[in-house]
């Protein structure tokens, strides 16, 4: 019988053909989704695709997508068979930023004191890798989002903005901090202080995406980008991305201290057994994720 989170990723299928089945399923889960597609992709099923799915906002974050990316997130991460997750959004919009409609009403007492943006940056405790595939525009708390990725593809037509200075505000995601670290300070203080927004072009040039793909092929690439990742031992990946992840928080010292502390790490696993023992074979490592 299929798990409760099989069952919950095929939502949109089930709920064609069997939707007696599904809600009642979905309800012992917390709910179905309305605002995003899950799906396991990949030959072995081992990615899971989180597509954000409100398109006639441009997929503006407000917090019950927030608490639907996160819920399917949670998912995904506790799912054993799932090695890497690919976020992504319609080929118009990844997300247009925060919901401006949503917060235009907010005071700054209703923000200080209320739960405005808590939960939003879940994506950065995730263990497991996660590739961003963003078409069309990625503005505000969207390129915020991406950033939080771990790995960032872009479509042909995408563009990068933080444009909150044209609203009277400013980044409250990350984007002063995360943006300036990848592209420099510069050009971060440059798209910052005008709201300009940079080309998939300009964004690979500064660091800020790693491949750009032509908008049809985005999620397909990113795809086999995770499949690629999945294959590998999961517990080390994990590793391996905390120690990547420790060089935005640490200084160079500490960094490449708790670098060598995981490399030890890992010749406490099978895998690193297993990997080097296949070399030697001349066989295809067989990862146990243990
Ligand atoms: N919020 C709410 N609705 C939006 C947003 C948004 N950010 N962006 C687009 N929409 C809506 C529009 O209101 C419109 O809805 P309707 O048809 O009901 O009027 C629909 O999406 C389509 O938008 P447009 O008609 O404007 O489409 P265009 O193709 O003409 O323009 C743009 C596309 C250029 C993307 C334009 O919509 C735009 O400038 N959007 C706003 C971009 C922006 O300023 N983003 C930053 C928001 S502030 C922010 O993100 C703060 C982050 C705080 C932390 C967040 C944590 C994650």
């Amino acid at each position: 019988m299929a798990s409760l989170s099989t069952l919950l990723l095929r939502g949109p299928t089930l709920l064609r053909c069997c939707p007696r089945l599904f809600a009642a399923r979905t309800y012992a889960a917390g709910g179905d989704f309305k605002y995003i597609i899950t799906e396991k992709k990949g030959k072995n099923n081992n990615v899971g695709l989180v597509q954000l799915n409100r398109p006639k906002a441009l997929n503006a974050l407000f917090q019950p997508l927030i608490e639907e990316v996160n819920q399917a997130l949670t998912v995904f991460q506790e799912d054993p068979s799932i090695g890497a997750i690919v976020l992504t959004g319609t080929e118009k919009a990844f997300a247009a930023g925060a919901d401006i409609k949503e917060m235009s009403d907010k005071t700054f007492q209703s923000c200080y004191s209320g739960k405005f943006l808590k939960d939003w940056d879940s994506v950065t405790q995730l263990k497991k890798p996660i590739i961003a595939a963003v078409n069309g525009y990625a503005l505000g708390g969207g390129c915020e989002l991406a950033m939080m990725c771990d790995i960032i593809y872009a479509g042909e037509n995408a563009q990068f903005g933080q444009p909150e200075i044209l609203l009277g505000t400013i980044p409250g995601a990350g984007g002063t901090q995360r943006l300036t670290r990848v592209v420099g300070k510069s050009l971060a203080m440059e798209m910052i202080l005008t709201g300009d927004r940079i080309s998939a072009q300009e964004a690979k040039q500064a660091g800020l995406v790693s491949k750009i793909f032509p908008v049809e092929k985005l999620v397909e690439e990113a795809v086999r980008c995770a499949e690629k990742i999945a294959s590998n031992s999961k517990l080390v990946t994990q590793m391996a991305k905390e120690s990547v992840n420790a060089a935005f928080e640490t200084t160079l010292a500490e960094g490449v201290r708790l670098e060598k502390k995981l490399f030890y790490c890992t010749f406490a696993t099978d895998d690193r057994k297993e990997g080097m023992s296949a070399f030697v074979e001349k066989r295809k490592a067989n990862f146990k994720d243990n």
